[in-house]
Formats: C-alpha cells, sequence, structure tokens
C-alpha cells in the first residue's frame, strides 16, 4: 500500500509546494529525499506521476518544526526537488516559498495567532538567517483573502510583509566572496554576490541578450544557455559554493536598464531554466549589487537616495518592489518585500 503522509500544499508567492512538518518526514536525510522524489514524480520532465507541475518553480517543499531558538517561533528548510534529476538539494534558500511558512504553522498550531496580525520569527535552516513574515489573523485565525496584488499571479490575497536582515553572505561567507565588485569569467563581466541568494549578475548586452527576452526565448536560447553554465560552474567555486554542477545555486541574473520606472530590468536563469518572474532573495540581492558603483548592476540601474530606498527590480512577468535600509557606509542592512500566499489544499499525499 502507497504511504500516507500529512502535507499542506500551498502557493508562496510566485512559487508553489508541500509543506510539511519535519515530525512527518523520514528523520534519514536519504529517506526523507527518496519520498520527497515520489511525491512530486520525479526524475521526469512531466512530473507525471507526481504533484510537480514540471517546473522548478513548482516542484517545491518546505520542512517546517517548532523552534527551540531564543526569540524565533518557527524552524524552516526548504528543499529543491529537480524535476529531470533525481536530486533534491538544501543548497539555496526560497523566500517566495517561505511567505507559505508562517500562515502553515499557525494553522498547525506551531505558533498562537493574535487578533489582527501575527508577526512570525522564522529561522531559514539553509543559510542560519531570519526573516519575520506578517500574518492577516482577524479573529486569531490566518486568511488568506485580502487586496494584495503581487505580479506573477492572478487576483488579489491576504498581504504578507517579509523581513530580511543581515542576509549578507548567507550561503558564500561574505557580500561579495571573492572580495571583488567584478570578475571577469570567460571574458565577461561578472559580480558574485550574496545578499541572501548566491547571484553571478552580468549585463545582458555582454552575453548578445537584450534583457527584456521572454521566458520562453531564454529557455530556447541554446547556445546563450551553454555560455552561462560555463561561467556559473566556474564561478560556483569562486564563491565558495563548491563545485555546482548538481546545485542550484548560483543563480545567473542578466541585467539591463529598467524600461518601466523601476531600477533595473532582470532576466535570471534557476540555473538552467528561465524564471518567470524572479525569486525574493535573488531580487535582493540584485537590489545590493545596484548599490554597489561599479559593478554591471550599478552600470544600468536608476537607483534613489536616502538610506532607506525602494527599488522596483523589473521582471518578465512585472515587478518586485525591495525596500532596502543602508547604514551610514551605504551597506545593506534590512530587506522588506510584499508576498502573498494561499493555501491549496490539505491532507495526505501519497507516496
Ligand atoms: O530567490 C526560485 C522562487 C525562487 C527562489 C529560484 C526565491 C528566492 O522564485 O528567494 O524565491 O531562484 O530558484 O521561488
Amino acid at each position: 500500500m502507497s504511504e500516507a503522509i500529512r502535507c499542506m500544499w500551498m502557493r508562496g508567492g510566485t512559487s508553489k509546494g508541500g509543506y510539511f512538518l519535519k515530525h512527518d518526514l523520514p528523520a534519514d536525510t536519504a529517506q526523507r529525499d527518496a519520498l520527497l522524489l515520489r511525491i512530486m514524480g520525479s526524475p521526469d520532465v512531466r512530473q507525471i506521476d507526481g504533484m510537480g507541475g514540471a517546473d522548478p518553480l513548482t516542484s517545491k517543499v518546505a520542512v517546517v518544526s517548532r523552534s527551540a531558538r531564543p526569540g524565533v517561533d518557527v524552524d524552516y528548510l526548504f528543499l529543491q526537488v529537480f524535476v529531470d534529476q533525481a536530486l533534491v538539494s538544501d543548497a539555496q534558500n526560497c523566500g517566495n516559498i517561505l511567505a507559505g511558512v508562517a500562515p502553515f504553522a499557525i494553522e498547525r498550531g506551531l505558533v498562537e495567532a493574535r487578533d489582527g496580525q501575527t508577526p512570525v520569527t522564522i529561522f531559514m535552516e539553509n543559510t542560519g538567517q531570519i526573516a519575520v513574515a506578517q500574518i492577516c489573523t482577524p479573529g486569531r485565525r490566518v486568511t488568506y483573502e485580502g487586496d494584495a496584488r503581487i505580479d506573477g499571479v492572478p487576483g488579489t490575497h491576504a498581504p504578507t510583509p517579509v523581513e530580511f536582515r543581515d542576509t549578507a553572505g548567507s550561503s558564500c561567507g561574505a557580500l561579495l566572496p571573492t572580495g571583488n565588485a567584478i570578475d571577469i569569467i570567460d571574458g565577461v563581466a561578472c559580480t558574485l554576490i550574496d545578499n541572501g541568494m548566491p547571484c553571478v549578475i552580468m549585463s545582458a548586452a555582454a552575453l548578445g541578450a537584450t534583457g527584456y527576452e521572454t521566458r520562453e526565448d531564454l529557455d530556447a536560447a541554446t547556445e546563450l544557455k551553454t555560455r552561462i553554465e560555463a561561467i556559473r560552474l566556474k564561478a560556483g567555486p569562486m564563491m565558495n559554493l563548491g563545485d555546482v554542477a548538481q546545485k542550484s545555486v548560483p543563480k545567473m541574473m542578466l541585467v539591463a536598464p529598467p524600461r518601466a520606472g523601476g531600477a533595473i530590468c532582470v532576466r535570471s536563469f534557476i540555473p538552467h531554466r528561465a524564471h518567470a518572474s524572479i525569486g525574493v532573495l535573488g531580487a535582493v540581492t540584485v537590489a545590493s549589487a545596484c548599490l554597489i558603483p561599479g559593478t554591471p548592476a550599478a552600470g544600468v540601474a536608476v537607483t534613489p537616495g536616502g538610506k532607506r530606498k525602494t527599488l522596483a527590480i523589473e521582471h518578465p512577468t512585472g515587478e518586485m518592489s525591495c525596500v532596502m535600509e543602508t547604514d551610514e557606509a551605504g551597506q545593506v542592512t534590512s530587506a522588506a518585500l510584499l508576498r502573498t500566499a494561499r493555501k491549496l489544499m490539505d491532507g495526505e499525499v501519497f507516496a
């Protein structure tokens, strides 16, 4: 008989996946990963025998538990279940799936809801950092309904503002792991940077692209993707990530001048498929690069002054606004973004 595992399926931001309590999954990592591959239907480009949506953005998992850390409500481990390979990776975080973690934790009784709004402090196990999400809880119950709109998701939902602090060097040990604002790889000027997500940021023009292509155009651009992958494989060890051949980081970002009133325009590879919009921590990292003089991002960006500034990161389906706080020296100290989430299914999944 198939094994039944309790889980909730949720949209978090512009991603979608399964949310599990840690104790509902096997403690052994190899057994857990084998189970998650069966649940998602991987490896298979169509994920026809599982819950995955044949896209890295809909083949994601959150593992949540009550936290033992002082001042922290829950611990969140993000797992990327690869679509066409038998791989489950904890080498990256995910700020979109994060948006569903707090409502899930309240619904499962890990966090007591207040009347009105409930702040939930989340320890992100992948990177050892903290995020605080604000959840709408009228009458001490989670509501997913509201009038907040985010690009890449139809309709409106309850607003879920998320704030990140001290995300610099989350996976690479430093904001600029090589110590340089620019490294030249395969003749291309790259910024190797990590403010919550390891990213390689390059001017789209330097790779013969415009930076305004559709996701479909980029996914079909085999020659461009081969060139980008060669750069990624070299950047990985330079960013203290080791051999990244089997990892979903670093993300590869092509930047261009904004053309819809935002700060910058981005096309991201995550890392082999083009993103339909942009990842949350990917956007925070691009916004951070816009503020570092001399980088390819700063070269095309239009950035406001002041210590608190909103940078709208334009992407293929709209924009993502990052509210960045900087200190006297211009270093980013926190980033806040608006997300929404929605419960889609609660029950048991069969593996
Ligand atoms: O950068 C996709 C997503 C992400 C990650 C990816 C994310 C983030 O959109 O925080 O949200 O880059 O693989 O879910």
